[in-house]
């Protein structure tokens, strides 16, 4: 059996990027939204159902460029969470702005909205929240404590591309909505990230701020930085569209598969289901819960990793873990935030079109002993 790994990029056909690379080649327009760059923003703006969707090099200047735009103060404090990537509170902390961190619910592992009214002070600008493994935040409580205490709200859906939630686009929820498009994410350009708002007047600040804040030959209006996508991350882009839906069904099927597996094995259950919600198909998520399985995490990992499955234990250690963020406290209605209860649970199990049966059996096999 073949090393499996947590993620596989979902790749076109070469020989179609070929035929891109000859045109990009011809053209001799490689970036500064190029004839493809910008074929893919009006298409991503179709699909994805957004008055606004910006192009950048990567998620996370896509989030510089969220944080930046609403003109918070220098120093402002962020509330997130600490079960995200490391480039949530990153992103906030390179724009000049404190990350703080809130506990999460226990079903959902986003923002539990009581835990944010307890970080905020009167320091507090925002809530960046993340749908973390695409399971969507509790969109009504957020929005309620942004409305009661004046706070913008920011969601970070590097795992959320294209969902929908009872039929509304998750890019259009809160104020601004970042994207990854990395070669890690179901829909990527290789390295590629996206900034949607369902302010339509925000389109124009988006781009200035990706590129220098230049109007014109003779102006620039804003202190911007360099967020561009190339024309050949574009047109992967392009050519990514025509595979997504295929890849989103597969997974869709893996993950009916992993459930079924995990159906009638005690202390291991997957990520919520939540009625109304079109599932991104990021990741598949497995809470372990060790004094009712017999087995740690830990152990169940390594002897996947032994047979050549790589699994990921996402987001394992959790921000606070981390040395820039150690110091910071998590802000919780419990004495013990539920995160770190859960944090040592917590694995991502292979998830694209490369997994096989005979890897899905040996990971059903290996949930099985006890
Ligand atoms: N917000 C959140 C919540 C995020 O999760 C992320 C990124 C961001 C913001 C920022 O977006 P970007 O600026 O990255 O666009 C990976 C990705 O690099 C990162 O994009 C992603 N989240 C994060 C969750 O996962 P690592 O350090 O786990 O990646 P790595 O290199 O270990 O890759 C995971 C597995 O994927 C490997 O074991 C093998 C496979 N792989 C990976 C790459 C890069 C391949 O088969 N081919 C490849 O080219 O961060």
């Amino acid at each position: 059996m073949d090393p499996i790994f947590v993620a596989k990029p979902m790749l076109p056909d070469r020989r179609n990027v070929h035929d891109y690379i000859d045109r990009i080649w011809k053209s001799g327009l490689v970036t500064n939204e190029g004839p493809l760059h910008n074929e893919l923003e009006n298409r991503l703006k179709v699909l994805l159902d957004v008055p606004v969707a910006k192009l950048f090099c990567n998620g996370m200047t896509a989030m510089l460029a969220g944080l930046h735009v609403f003109g918070f103060k220098p120093g402002a404090e962020i509330i997130t969470t600490p079960l995200t990537f490391a480039a949530t509170p990153h992103a906030i902390a390179l724009g000049g702005f404190k990350p703080v961190f809130a506990d999460v619910a226990p079903d959902t592992l986003t923002l539990d909205p009581e835990a944010v009214e307890r970080a905020i002070t009167p320091n507090t600008a925002a809530i960046y929240a993340v749908h973390v493994y695409g399971t969507i935040c509790d969109n009504a409580g957020l929005m309620a404590v942004c409305r009661k205490h004046g706070l913008k709200l920011l969601y970070d859906a590097a795992h959320a591309f294209g969902v929908t939630v009872d039929g509304a686009p998750v890019g259009t929820m809160g104020d601004a909505t970042t994207f990854s498009l990395h070669a890690t994410k179901l829909y990527n350009t290789l390295e590629g990230g996206l900034l949607t708002a369902p302010d339509g007047d925000l389109a124009q600040r988006f781009r200035l701020l990706r590129n220098f804040g230049i109007v014109d030959e003779a102006t620039v209006s804003d202190i911007g930085f360099n967020g561009k996508m190339s024309e050949v991350h574009a047109a992967i882009g392009l050519l990514n569209l025509d595979i997504y839906e295929t890849e989103r069904t597969f997974r869709r099927n893996l993950r009916a598969n992993y459930d079924s597996i995990v159906s009638d094995i005690d202390g291991v259950r997957p990520q919520v289901k939540q009625p109304g919600v079109v599932s991104s198909e990021q990741y598949y998520l497995l809470v372990i819960d060790e004094k009712v399985h017999g087995r740690s995490r830990e152990d169940i990992y390594n002897a996947l990793k032994e047979r050549g499955i790589h699994t990921r234990r996402y987001f394992w250690p959790i921000c606070t873990d981390f040395e820039p963020y150690k110091d910071y406290p998590i802000y919780s209605t419990r004495n013990r935030p539920v995160v770190e209860a859960v944090k040592n649970s917590l694995l991502c199990l292979p998830f694209h079109s490369g997994v096989q049966d005979v890897h899905i059996n040996a990971i059903a096999e290996e949930l099985r002993r006890r």
